[in-house]
């Protein structure tokens, strides 16, 4: 390709992205906005695929049959939001198996918060309250994603991820308004679930390598302190109503900016679990890689039959015989 048609392609794309159009696969597209989306989408198929582990863990232990039938929906609804993931993420042309190796092997990431424990029935509430609910706070923008298979995946995700969070914040209710213990146990888990929460919306602005790049090709449209606050001054009416507290002591209304204050977050703890040394790190991957292992009879046996399909599709049907 000449220069002066990498010059009118790239004129395209820019004006496409200004126009608030969306940039499909066979569009032409920069190398460094294909990269950055292959970063960012496998990331997050990660994160739902690895963010079963946590909640899994309660399948066996739910306190009722309806509980019990709802937890195993949602893990099953988090695998779903992974494949999605993945389909979107292969339109740009990397494969599913080239991602996961990347997992595997630690060359890519996947979100920080589901590298801590989950030690008790009222973390499943907090999770779904907390971690779904920041998750559809990060996500309900990428709806309008400049990539469109990216932007489409995330209607459906989103959509799934706010009956989550109401699953989440009702289980935390009946939990807050039972007995004193079941009450200090839904304060417990989100003293503990608070501020990895917080996390979850990446480093400070002024720290965040990609925010300006890919909140000017569109990908993200707020930065990660816009969402966080976003997140906080939701947050703090529904605690009130769940009567549970939030493990912040700074945290209070500011009437001139419009928005809650709250204390400074402990970047040292982001930069270490995302560096592996979070208290589950090894637990999860290892889990994961294991589950890949396990897992090769079905792959093997689902293109066996993928391949036998399209044999017998390229012969003749046999006659009938009486
Ligand atoms: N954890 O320049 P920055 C869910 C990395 S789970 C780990 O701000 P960016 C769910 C970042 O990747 C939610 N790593 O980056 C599932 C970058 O590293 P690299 C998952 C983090 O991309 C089951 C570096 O730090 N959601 O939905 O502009 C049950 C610098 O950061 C984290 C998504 O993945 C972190 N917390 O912004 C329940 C949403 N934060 O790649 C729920 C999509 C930052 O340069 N992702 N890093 O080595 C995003 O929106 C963005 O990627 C982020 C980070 C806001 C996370």
């Amino acid at each position: 390709m000449t220069s002066v048609t990498t010059e009118a392609y790239e004129a395209a794309f820019d004006a496409a992205v200004a126009a608030d159009e969306r940039i499909e696969p066979r569009d032409w597209m920069p190398e460094a906005y294909r990269a950055t989306l292959i970063r960012q989408m496998a990331q997050h198929a990660h994160s739902e695929i690895i963010g079963m582990q946590p909640e899994a863990n309660w399948i066996t232990r739910a306190p009722s049959l309806r509980r019990k039938a709802i937890l195993m929906a949602k893990v099953q609804d988090e695998a779903g939001h992974g494949l999605y993931l993945y389909s979107a993420a292969e339109t740009l042309g990397v494969s599913r198996d080239e991602l996961l190796d990347k997992l595997h092997t630690g060359r890519q990431k996947y979100s920080s918060i589901f590298n801590y424990p989950t030690l008790t029935w009222a973390d499943v509430g907090a999770i779904g309250w907390l971690v779904d609910g920041a998750a559809i706070t990060n996500q309900v923008p990428l709806c309008r994603c400049s990539y469109g298979p990216y932007a489409r995946a995330m209607v459906r995700v989103c959509k799934e991820e706010s009956f989550h969070q109401r699953q989440g914040y009702e289980l935390l209710l009946a939990l807050s308004k039972g007995t004193p213990a079941q009450h200090a146990m839904a304060q417990d888990a989100v003293d503990r679930w608070w501020w990895p929460s917080l996390m979850m919306f990446g480093p400070p602005d002024d720290a965040s390598a990609h925010s300006a790049q890919s909140m000017a090709w569109k990908i993200k449209r707020h930065s990660n302190d816009e969402l966080r606050q976003r997140f906080v001054d939701i947050c703090v009416p529904q605690a009130e109503s769940l009567g549970l507290s939030l493990p912040d002591p700074d945290l209070r209304w500011n009437e001139e900016r419009g928005h809650h204050d709250f204390g400074t977050i402990d970047w040292s703890e982001l930069t270490e679990v995302i560096k592996g040394n979070g208290p589950c790190n090894e637990q999860r991957l290892g889990q994961r890689r294991r589950a890949h292992e396990e897992g090769a009879w079905v792959r093997e046996a689902a293109a066996a039959h993928a391949a036998k399909r399209r044999t017998a599709q390229h012969t003749e049907p046999r006659e009938a015989t009486a």
